[in-house]
């Protein structure tokens, strides 16, 4: 796609690591000259491809997928007060047609409550059309001010997964919020990507929503990234559209609804939290190219390692792998390292003296080297990919336990938060939050914490001494 641009700046200078990734492994250019837009390279697009392809699959166990129109009228835009006044400020409009000042202002949908509600409304009859679960994966547009990077912060969020539900009780809403954020904990376990599950504080809860379930992934900076929301909005949206039911005593009666998102911010979390100083490294399901087969040329021998190449990709790609054969006229090493940027999870070494042997050299993208046999090679290979994928869960695993600290005093809370994820008690009262974003510099993540890191013993309030759950700080993209 373009040209080599040499070594990658080390992953402890997380900021330069990242931007650099996005460009020499072909996820994403920047250049495009509107800000806060980016464009997806194919081989980032590849990648976006196979994620999606995950969230789509648990979805369809029993959700149905949909499309809604892009632009939202301004009457119905302007409906819910609360969602208003948390989206004004973010909100592109359309005015104009041609040279024709529209009637109706129209909204560039910043997520699509507004647009699908109003259809809801009139799909919803009876307790028999219950429960409704549909989604959508559509670009949506924020105007946000707050520094804007490629995957994180966007200005038109290109892969916007909404889902929208809606139920007969407020008590079958919560059953969907624990739903939805069992299915992001599944995908995430599929990404190898830990998260922490947390409740959000009320000032931070989605505009319009009674409350809301926050997943959170820890950038290799000890930054947290929200990386998928899940929200409970009671019968706030079904007052202001009329969205009634009939029960079966024939009383009308309102709805209870409930959405949840994920943006490409996944994307972003799973190539920072596995990636390392040498490139990408993608789960083998992810992975555009699963397996890199590179013959080791020998004069005379030619004919010979080309074949047996051809014979392996052949089998390989029988068994149904991702597989090809790197043939360019350059150094092994340079080809080495072109695939471990890209994130290869495997690659497959083959000269004259493996094939004498009948074997094959595998390397894994972790850099561990096996001999393999040429006999039982598929079997090998299903072993390599599936203890290779483990181990990056592993690694991931152990990361987020070293970024997580128990804390007691605003001292450690303060260090342990310069750092990553700082655990205290904290009773849930406003003020006592105030008093911990004034004295360690960051705010309240969440409350209601679920994370196998971080236990559920309470303790006096780090502020009052209140007895008091354990609440999650941290610094925030
Ligand atoms: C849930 C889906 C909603 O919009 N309406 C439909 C609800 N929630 S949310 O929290 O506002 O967004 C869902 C998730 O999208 C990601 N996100 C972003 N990603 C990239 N760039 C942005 N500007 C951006 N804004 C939100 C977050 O992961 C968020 O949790
Ligand atoms: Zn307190």
């Amino acid at each position: 796609m373009h040209e080599e641009s040499g070594a990658l700046p080390q992953k402890c200078d997380f900021s330069a690591w990242y931007n650099d990734i996005l460009w020499q492994a072909e996820i994403m250019d920047v250049r495009y000259p509107v800000k806060g837009l980016y464009v997806w390279y194919p081989h980032g697009f590849a990648i976006r491809k196979r994620t999606y392809g995950i969230l789509r699959e648990l979805l369809d166990r029993d959700h149905e997928e949909t499309l809604f129109p892009l632009l939202i009228p301004e009457h119905e835009f302007m409906k819910e007060a609360e969602h208003i006044k948390g989206f004004e400020e973010e909100v592109y409009w359309v005015t104009h047609g041609g040279l024709t000042e529209l009637d109706v202002k129209l909204a560039l949908r910043p997520t699509s409550e507004t647009a699908i509600y109003p259809m809801y409304s009139l799909w919803v009859r009876s307790h028999a059309d219950l429960p409704i679960k549909l989604y959508q994966i559509v670009n949506t547009f924020r105007y946000e001010t707050k520094h804007t990077r490629p995957l994180i912060r966007l200005r038109e969020i290109t892969s916007f997964k909404e889902a929208h539900t809606v139920h007969t009780t407020w008590k079958e809403a919560e059953k969907q919020v624990e739903e939805a954020v069992a299915l992001y904990s599944e995908f995430y376990a599929r990404l190898g990507v830990p998260i922490i599950i947390s409740r959000r504080p009320e000032w931070d809860k989605f505009p319009g929503a009674d409350y809301t379930i926050a997943t959170d992934a820890i950038m290799p900076d000890g930054k947290t990234l929200q990386v998928g929301t899940v929200h409970h909005l009671g019968d706030n949206f079904s007052r202001t559209f009329d969205m009634k039911y009939e029960d079966p005593e024939g009383v009308q009666q309102l709805a209870h609804q409930t959405c949840y998102g994920i943006s490409e911010r996944c994307i972003a979390a799973l190539i920072s939290i596995h990636g390392d100083d040498r490139g990408l490294i993608l789960p083998p399901e992810i992975a555009p190219m699963q397996i890199v087969i590179v013959p080791i040329i020998k004069k005379g021998r030619e004919n010979d390692v080309q074949k047996a190449a051809d014979d392996l990709e052949a089998t390989l790609r029988g068994a149904g792998y991702r597989v090809t054969i790197d043939t360019r006229n350059i150094r092994p090493g340079a080809k080495y390292y072109y695939w471990e940027m890209r994130g290869v999870p495997l690659r497959l070494e083959i000269g004259p003296r493996d094939i004498d042997s009948g074997v094959v050299m595998a390397a894994t993208r972790f850099g561990e080297k096996i001999q393999v046999s040429r006999v039982t090679i598929l079997e090998e290979i299903g072993n390599l990919l599936e203890s290779f994928r483990e181990e990056m869960r592993q690694r991931a695993e152990t990361r987020a336990g070293e970024q997580i600290k128990q804390v007691s005093t605003m001292g450690e809370a303060k260090e342990a938060a310069e750092k990553g994820v700082a655990v205290l008690h904290w009773c849930g009262d406003e003020a006592c939050a105030d008093m911990i974003e004034k004295e360690t510099g960051v705010g309240i993540l969440g409350d209601d914490v679920r994370s196998s890191y971080i236990g559920d013993k309470t303790g006096p309030c780090i502020v009052c001494g209140k007895e008091a759950r354990p609440a999650i700080i941290a610094r925030t993209y």
